[in-house]
């Protein structure tokens, strides 16, 4: 019999889908001693909590999140509100002694993820934020090939995250989606949102950042709020560029902007070694380039790795070898990976001191764009 972990969901958006869904599957797929029991999903809108409660098979519905937290019937909240709200909610979370599982990045800044580092380490509780890329089957196996030391001394880490959904002016920004156009909800702008996957997955794989020199832009100046319906002025960073350098030694490109049209969600890396050098592109995830120099001459070149056997990351506990899985299971791994904590008693990564050091990263970048000078990451 598998025990119950009842879960508190608030928020209800994208990422509130992608969790429940990750949830609901979990269990079919991973044997597992803990089983998700979709308790109860809180938003502000009973209207909205209630039809995503229908649609996902959540027992019950809250309206507000202080009610959810005191509820003793709830073990995990996840928090899957705007970035604005994951500090008070993870405190008082963890107050409350429920295990937080939290969506990227932490916080709004390095000033509050310290302070919730230090709420989830004083009460105890386990912590987890859902960075969810580190857990597509290429990009864990990449880690794995790192880690096997194939690739030698690395010399260049290159990440793209490249999207085009806000270049009409008019986009709004705050809203259902478009709170991430708004400062006071996001924090940033491309910075926070989709280089931090970036960053999160260099630093898993590569080790610690430790200096960046970055530019931003906002290319469209004013957007009417949603909730308002006033002409603003836009406070985040639709695109960034920056320079880093690992402690390793390796030298990193990273570039994410919201204007590149064409592109919805091109997320690549790249990392060349002394020996051997990978590659990884989120619209074919399914596979991994890699290049070993020590191949037969004639026979050398990029392999694509269909990473679909079951010798390979996570792929086991799914179909048979050479059927490819997707997106939304990238969330099962981790709650799969968050279950089996449990077991261990080891925190799943990252968990909120590991993600601390994505958003000095993220700190840093957007102190450097500021000032126009290089920046430490501290
Ligand atoms: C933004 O469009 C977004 O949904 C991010 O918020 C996610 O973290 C990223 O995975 C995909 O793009």
């Amino acid at each position: 019999m598998t025990k119950p972990l009842n879960i508190g969901m608030i928020g209800y958006g994208f990422m509130g889908r992608a969790h429940s869904n990750g949830y609901r599957k979990v269990n079919n797929f991973f044997p597992l001693e803990h089983r998700p029991v979709l308790k109860a999903v809180c938003a502000r809108n009973r209207d909205k909590a209630q039809a995503f409660a229908d649609t996902w098979g959540y027992e019950s519905i809250e309206t507000d999140w202080r009610e959810l937290l005191k509820r003793e019937d709830i073990d995990a909240v996840d928090i899957c509100t705007p970035n604005n709200l994951h500090k008070e909610v993870a405190i008082a979370a963890a107050e409350a002694g429920k295990m937080i599982l939290c969506e990227k990045p932490l916080a709004m800044n390095v000033k509050e993820g310290e302070q919730m580092v230090a709420a989830v380490k004083k009460a105890g509780v386990r912590n987890m934020v859902w960075y969810n890329y580190r857990r597509v089957p290429a990009v864990t196996l990449a880690k794995q090939i790192i880690d096997e030391g194939r690739l030698g001394r690395v010399f260049h880490y290159r990440a793209v995250f490249l999207q085009d959904w806000t270049i009409s002016a008019d986009v709004p920004q705050g809203g259902a989606g478009t709170w991430r156009l708004d400062v006071d909800a996001a924090g940033s702008g491309v910075t926070g949102d989709l280089l931090a996957h970036c960053i999160d997955t260099a630093i898993w794989l590569n080790g610690p950042i430790t200096k960046v020199t970055a530019m931003t832009e906002t290319f469209v100046k004013e957007r009417k709020h949603a909730e308002s319906g006033k002409v603003a002025k836009v406070g985040i960073d639709d695109a960034c560029a920056f320079l880093a350098q690992f402690k390793n030694g390796a030298l990193a490109v990273f570039e994410s902007t919201r204007y590149a049209r064409g592109h919805k969600a091109l997320y690549t890396f790249e990392i060349n070694g002394e020996r051997a050098s990978i590659s990884w592109d989120l619209h074919d995830l399914h596979r991994l380039g890699y290049f070993d120099h020590r191949d037969e001459s004639k026979l050398r070149g990029w392999r694509s790795i269909h990473v679909t056997d079951s010798d390979h990351p996570y792929m086991g506990n799914w179909w048979v070898p050479g059927l490819q899985i997707g997106y939304e299971h990238s969330f099962v791994h981790q709650v799969a990976d968050f279950l089996k904590s449990l077991e261990t008693g080891e925190n799943a990564q990252p968990d909120f001191e590991s993600a601390l050091e994505t958003q000095r990263v993220c700190d840093a970048v957007l102190k450097s764009a500021a000032s126009g000078k290089w920046t430490d990451v501290v």
